[in-house]
């Protein structure tokens, strides 16, 4: 089966896989050689497994760990925990895209970002997340991607210092950023979020149909709206999404980030009806200090009408 999906699995019980992601790690993010690996600190049993289930080259080189099936491309990287992150996230940003483009993978269309100790100050006094940002819009902006294939993309917490990161990039072009009408694009976010704009879209097209979902939250404009109010939160970011998925029930790959451990119960009550697969929820600071919730998805291509 040619079709690119994520499958909350035991590492060995999924054939082909291009790329593991487990959240149980005891140590700082740091990715696997062999079958490529990303492994992060969250404290959950949770292991991410990203197949098409076509046969996988594997390799890795600089930092980076990859595997590709000649359409589709897995690849992760690491960042030490640094006293600031921008330089040492552009490098290893940088040594993905062209580990991407030399094996002939060069169009990214999501990634996701675990960052420690998120919201603490760096050495400089700056948000550890707006450091990261800086060093990841420098990355980007000596890439050549235009703005309106910016990726998808999901920036939270780890539970240790250090970043691990990993994308997805495909061999051809023809996705499609994807923003919403809710909420200023982040790469437009006015300068009091940080000295350099998050580089991402809120949803990624690719050609076929699939629609991979970013990390959305209680954001309207580019403001946080009911901060402190998580049933609140959680409803506009529902909402949020519902623009971009009409049929939230048909949504897969559901990952649920809750800041307070004390708050997953209600959160899950009020998704569970919400999502009509498996959802994973994780405990874990977020990219501003006043989001309680974040959540992500993946919207299957739809039967063209007359087929199946
Ligand atoms: C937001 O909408 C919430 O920096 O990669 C969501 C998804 C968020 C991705 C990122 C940040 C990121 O701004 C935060």
């Amino acid at each position: 089966m040619d079709r690119l999906r994520s499958i909350f699995a035991e590492p060995g019980g999924v054939e082909h896989p291009l790329g593991i992601v487990g959240y149980g790690a005891a140590t700082a993010p740091s990715i696997g050689t062999g079958t490529p690996a990303l492994d992060i600190p969250l404290a959950s049993a949770v292991t991410e497994v990203w197949t098409t289930g076509r046969p996988v080259t594997t390799g890795s080189g600089g930092g980076i760990t990859f595997g590709h099936d000649g359409d589709y491309a897995f690849c992760a990287g690491a960042v030490p925990p640094s006293p600031r992150y921008a330089p040492g996230v552009r490098d290893a940003y940088l040594r993905a895209f062209g580990a991407l483009a030399d094996l002939g993978y060069p169009y990214v269309f999501r990634m996701w970002n675990f960052v420690g100790r998120i919201n603490a100050a760096n050495a400089d006094g700056l948000e550890t997340y707006r450091d990261f940002c800086r060093g990841r819009a420098e990355a980007f902006e000596s890439s050549p991607l235009p703005l309106d294939t910016l990726p998808a993309a999901t920036g939270v917490g780890a539970h240790l210092p250090g970043i691990g990161f990993c994308l997805l990039a495909r061999r051809e072009p023809g996705h499609v950023a994807v923003e919403n009408h809710r909420q200023v694009p982040a790469y437009r976010y006015p300068a009091r979020y940080g000295p350099r704009p998050p580089s991402f879209a809120r949803a990624s097209r690719l050609p076929g149909g699939p629609v991979l979902i970013s990390g959305t939250a209680s954001i309207l404009g580019h403001r946080t709206v009911h901060a402190g109010e998580l049933a609140s939160q959680c409803r506009t970011t529902l909402d949020n999404l519902a623009t971009l998925a009409p049929d939230l029930r048909s949504l897969q790959a559901v990952k649920v980030y809750v800041r307070h451990a004390t708050d997953v119960q209600a959160v899950r009550r009020w998704c569970a009806p919400v999502f009509g697969g498996e959802v994973a929820y994780f405990t874990t600071d977020l990219c501003r200090s006043d989001l309680l919730v974040e959540i992500e998805g993946m919207a299957p291509a739809t039967a063209p009408a007359g087929v199946g």
